[in-house]
């Protein structure tokens, strides 16, 4: 893949505060260069509004109706809304142009920049250039392949996390439909240890907060492993909210980063102006996978300190009647050894001991946390310890309490809702029969992992994809375009131009479709569809600009038309693709929570889905009770002389779209390709801030390199290390996975640093 030039980098002092002015200038800018500026900013006012569109950003959620600003979006909103609505156009000329090997020289922030795709696309067998292919004749040949397979089971369906309730929930009834659970998911690599550990503890694998108990209840806040500044900016609003009542902050990060240190809100004078807020109040420096060890540890304090005084510190009432496995759990932090604690954390036991006393100090806790978390291998145990944590106060199912795993794209927990997942219970597959009078497959399918473990070893011959970048989100690069390559055909519905559709199958099929941000029209008049935010709220998004071509098709209608080609009107495909309001009456009969759907999702604001543990502290578990769990800490085993290397997010990109080439708060300008390591973990090896450096990653299979990388003296725990995902992809093990999730560990990559070569 090119790259820029690693020279052109240039290094300043990280941020110490984030947004402000500079953040509403680089909005504005991105928003005026991309979609001009009148119809920038009259999309940019549209966004998040009850009338208007969801932010195809992150799956933040939205103020109640009446507390909505008139501009309620941050920097990274505008820019993933300006992505899509570009002028630019990659038509046929583009791709009579450009041939797939020279497109694949090119990084993903340039395939992008090329614009947006306008008409189906065709690449045959043995040929370089992809040619226009009518919407019936792709139809037509993608039905004709996945008819000739000896099994349903050789296709494979991934859904990236931007796919409407509609679009997805007609997308898994083709995928069943045709007999396969194969669908794969950008939740695979994401919270999927959260649904794990969540749905096995409290029984539903979903946060239990809501926006308000974050900005009017909770008194203290713990944000672990979670870069909001960046990823879900404006987060930042509502922690400043809980900071002028009072609440505290706690974030645990082996990064300091400037969002969790002080934020100008945008959006009031105080914060153009003056110094902004501050944010944490006590930063914990983990290592590294640390987590684990660190919660485990404040438990034993806390569990030390009941002991000293008993009935001060546990809710002992809630624990009896809604929990068990406490004393267990009790018998296994005793046993703890702090020496374990403090070496696997990076953390002091005093350092603990004053989180401790926060918690204690607060009547109602909220922990939230993102891939800090989620993406290493004892991650289900991590969250399943952060349980532990609140159970033993009884902070759950109750203002201010809970956890609240914060989502990442706009529609990934509304994605899994509807039935986007390789594994859905047989409750749901029996109210999929009931609805639709066929027989779904009950086998489990293939995740993420094992999609692309099947790819290599010829066992898909179709790959459909539902958005994402699959080949540049996964691990172990180079196996996993191996293993694409290796399928017979390949299909992406897409906006843009991505790496996934150059590293194609035998034959490729490139299905250009409508965004969030336009308007989508069927036989059945005007759409609209609908997501689920982080909180669990349903609401309608609808599309004001003029669709990018007019060749372009809505999702659901490409979905639904494929499913008419294979099985004809068997189960009306052509009329849930007419009207969506025909696919929200099966998602009412179907999935629990949607009765009255049509009804409660056109009123302004949408509506909450139940969740037991937070409305009636219900915990459909195999118990029936909260589950109080024994994990014993554990973190990786660094080797001699290597570094345990993060993969994470700049501020310039939407997972492996690149907007540009800075990251503003880490004080990274004009290139990617920087690794951040502790000052005195360089000179350890002989190296200086600026050298020059190749990465190693070290796995029992042998060694993957990624080269030519600028080191950073940054503030990072002694032997961590952090760099850029998808470019650091290509050192991620496709076997090393979180237990019970099959995550990849994107987070613990066991790496060696050397001079250049
Ligand atoms: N602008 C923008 N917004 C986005 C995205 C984007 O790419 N760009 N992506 C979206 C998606 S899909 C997602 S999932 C979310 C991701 O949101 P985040 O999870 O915030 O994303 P990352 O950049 O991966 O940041 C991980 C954070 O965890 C910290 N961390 C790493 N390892 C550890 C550890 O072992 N322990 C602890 N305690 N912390 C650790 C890192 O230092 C970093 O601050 O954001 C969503 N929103
Ligand atoms: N090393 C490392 N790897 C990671 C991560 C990490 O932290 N480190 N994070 C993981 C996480 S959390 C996630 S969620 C995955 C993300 O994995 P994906 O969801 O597969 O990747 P994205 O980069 O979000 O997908 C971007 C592409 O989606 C298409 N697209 C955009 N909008 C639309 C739309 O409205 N409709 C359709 N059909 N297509 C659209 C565009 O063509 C664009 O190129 O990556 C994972 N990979
Ligand atoms: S916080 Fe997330 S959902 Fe909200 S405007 Fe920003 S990117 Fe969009
Ligand atoms: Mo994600």
């Amino acid at each position: 893949m090119a790259t820029n030039s690693d020279d052109e980098v240039r290094v300043e002092k990280p941020k110490t505060s984030v947004a402000g002015m500079p953040a509403i200038r680089h909005a504005l800018q991105y928003a005026a260069v991309e979609m001009g500026v009148t119809r920038g900013v009259k999309t940019l006012l549209a966004m998040n509004q009850t009338s208007g569109f969801d932010c195809p950003g992150c799956a933040w959620p939205d103020p109640k109706v009446g507390d909505r600003s008139h501009a309620e979006f941050c920097e990274n909103g505008a820019k993933a809304t300006s992505w899509e609505a570009t002028r630019d156009r990659a038509g046929r000329e583009f791709f009579a142009a450009h041939s797939v090997s020279e497109l694949l020289e090119e990084d993903s922030h340039s395939l992008e920049h090329h614009g947006r795709l306008t008409e189906p696309m065709y690449l045959a067998p043995g040929e370089d250039h992809y040619v226009p292919i009518t919407w019936d004749e792709a139809f037509e040949l993608i039905a004709d392949r996945l008819r000739a397979l000896p099994d349903p089971n050789r296709a494979a369906f991934y859904t990236s996390g931007r796919a409407s309730n509609e679009a997805a929930f007609v997308y898994q009834l083709l995928a069943r439909r045709l007999g396969t659970n194969n669908l794969p998911d950008c939740s695979n690599m994401c919270h999927e240890s959260s649904g794990s550990a969540l749905n096995e503890t409290i029984g539903v694998g979903k946060g239990t907060v809501d926006l308000d108990d974050i900005t009017d209840h909770a008194e203290l806040i713990v944000i672990v492993g979670q870069n909001p500044g960046t990823n879900h900016p404006r987060m930042l609003t509502a922690l400043e909210q809980a900071k002028q009542r009072g609440a505290r902050i706690v974030s645990v990060n082996p990064l300091l980063e400037a969002g969790l240190v002080r934020f100008k809100n945008p959006q009031s004078v105080r914060g153009l102006i003056g110094s902004g807020t501050k944010l944490t109040d006590r930063s914990l420096p983990v290592r590294v996978n640390g987590d684990l060890a660190l919660f485990a540890g404040v438990n034993k304090v806390l569990l030390a300190r009941e002991d000293a005084e008993p009935g001060t510190i546990f809710d002992h009432d809630f624990i009896e009647t809604y929990c068990d496995g406490f004393d267990e759990a009790c018998r296994a932090w005793r046993s703890l050894q702090w020496s374990e604690i403090e070496s696997q954390s990076g953390l002091t036991r005093e350092e603990l001991e004053h989180f401790a006393s926060d918690v204690v100090a607060a009547k109602s806790v909220v922990v939230c946390w993102a891939m800090g978390i989620t993406q290493h291998r004892n991650a289900v145990a991590t969250i399943r310890e952060i349980v532990n944590f609140l159970l033993l106060r009884g902070n759950i199912g109750r203002p201010g309490a809970g956890p609240s795993p914060i989502r990442g794209h706009s529609n990934v927990q509304g994605d899994r809702t509807m039935g986007i997942w390789e594994r859905m219970p047989d409750a749901f597959l029996d109210k999929l029969r009931d609805e639709f009078g066929f027989e779904p497959p009950r086998d489990h399918g293939y995740d993420t992992v094992n999609t692309i473990r099947a790819m290599r070893d010829g066992a898909i011959d179709v790959f459909f994809a539902l958005g994402g970048n699959f080949v540049a989100a996964t691990p172990d690069t180079a196996v996993t375009e191996a293993a694409m390559k290796n399928c017979a055909l390949t299909v992406h519905v897409a906006t843009k131009l991505n790496r996934s559709h150059l590293c194609h199958g035998r034959e490729a099929l490139l299905l250009p479709c409508l965004g969030r941000t336009e308007r989508d029209v069927q036989a059945g008049g005007d759409q609209f569809v609908s997501v689920e935010d982080s909180m669990s709220i349903v609401h309608s998004s609808k599309g004001r600009l003029a669709p990018g071509s007019e060749l372009l098709r809505s999702e659901v209608s490409i979905v639904a038309g494929l499913g008419r080609t294979l099985f004809g009107e068997d189960i009306g495909w052509s009329e849930m693709a007419n009207d969506y309001r025909v696919i929200r009456g099966h998602i009412e009969r179907v999935v629990d929570g949607f009765e009255n759907f049509e009804e409660r999702v056109r009123e302004p604001g949408g509506f909450t889905l139940p969740r037991g543990p937070h409305d009636s502290r219900t915990f459909t578990t195999a118990s029936g009770k909260a589950r109080f769990t024994v994990n014993e800490p554990d973190a990786i085993n660094v080797p001699e002389g290597h570094l345990v290397l993060q993969t994470l997010r700049s501020h310039d990109q939407f997972n492996t779209t690149v907007y540009g080439l800075d990251d503003r708060y880490r004080g990274i300008k004009g290139g990617r390709r920087v690794v951040f390591v502790n000052a005195d973990d360089l000179s350890a090896r002989g190296l200086h801030d600026g050298d020059l450096v190749d990465l190693v990653s070290v796995w029992s299979d042998g060694e993957r390199y990624a080269k030519g990388f600028r080191a950073v003296a940054y503030e990072t725990p002694r032997g961590c290390a952090a760099t850029y995902f998808p470019e650091a992809n290509v050192l991620v093990p496709l076997d090393s996975t979180a237990l019970a999730s099959n995550t990849p560990t994107s987070k613990s990559v066991i790496i060696r640093i050397e001079p250049a070569t």
